[in-house]
């Protein structure tokens, strides 16, 4: 008995002494907005710091940006600015950008002004950042290969650009299906394309059967369509794609393994 008696005194002790240390917190750590996220290049202008991340491996595809900007006098991060990401490939023979995209406004989103880009194909590429009163500074990106944007040429002769941004990680069942889709109206201007009737049919043509319960993709912001594709077994799949505007249809596909 006075064993566990001893035992108890101590583990109040410790209780105690625990809830002591608690009722004395020590200053937390501030939490780093890009913890989590992969530095691609940094620049410092006279006053601001500005360090450039993403959250996947660069390829050709939906690349998104995340700029963090500090004030080099206190370390303290700002929240409030203009930043805009240009993208560039020097061919030699010509120069092209990329579709792109940017926040309108100047409020940051959790401490990071985000921006994304498509690169439409692999090879050597510079990102640009501007921010607004302090200046611009490139960083060169190798932009490794990858089938996840189709380059189609309309009934129209426009060309377009059709990429795969989800699902990236797919699994049996209803998976979230996202494509974008901007045409190319000069080699520095892809605008996004939002007046696309989307028909979506995924199939195994290993076993000649498709899968119920699939949601054509619907336009929602800046280019992006939205729907849900159903992997109802492991395998390759084929996802058909017929996309109509009035003047125009345009077939392309994607293999998804999973
Ligand atoms: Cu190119």
């Amino acid at each position: 008995m006075k064993y566990i008696k001893s035992i108890l005194v101590t583990l109040l002790l410790t209780v105690t002494l625990i809830s002591c240390k608690e009722d004395n917190p020590v200053t937390p750590e501030p939490i780093d907005p890009a913890e989590g996220l992969t530095k691609v290049g940094e620049h410092s202008f006279s006053e601001i710091k500005a360090e450039v991340y993403t959250d996947a491996a660069i390829e050709v595809g939906y690349c998104k940006f995340y700029v963090k900007l500090t004030k080099l006098s206190d370390n303290s991060l700002i929240t409030s600015a203009s930043v805009k990401l240009k993208t560039l490939m020097d061919m030699g023979t010509m120069k092209h950008s990329s579709p792109l995209e940017n926040i309108s406004g100047t409020d940051a989103i959790n401490s990071l002004f985000p921006s994304a880009a498509v690169f439409i194909m692999s090879g050597m590429w510079e990102i640009t950042i501007e921010v607004e009163n302090s200046g611009e500074f490139t960083i060169p990106l190798e932009v490794a290969p990858s089938s996840n944007v189709k380059k189609v040429n309309g009934s129209d002769n426009k060309t377009y650009f059709v990429t795969l941004i989800n699902p990236m990680d797919p699994k049996v069942g209803l998976n979230d299906f996202e494509i974008s889709i901007h045409t190319k109206e000069s080699m520095m201007l892809f605008p996004a394309v939002e007046d696309v009737n989307v028909t979506m049919e995924p199939s195994m043509p290993s076993m000649g059967h498709g899968s119920p319960n699939n949601v054509n993709p619907v336009h929602q912001a800046d280019g992006h369509y939205l729907g849900k594709v159903n992997f109802t077994m492991t395998g390759d799949w084929l996802i058909d794609l017929y996309l109509s505007k009035t003047d125009s249809l345009l077939v392309t596909s994607f293999n998804i393994t999973l």
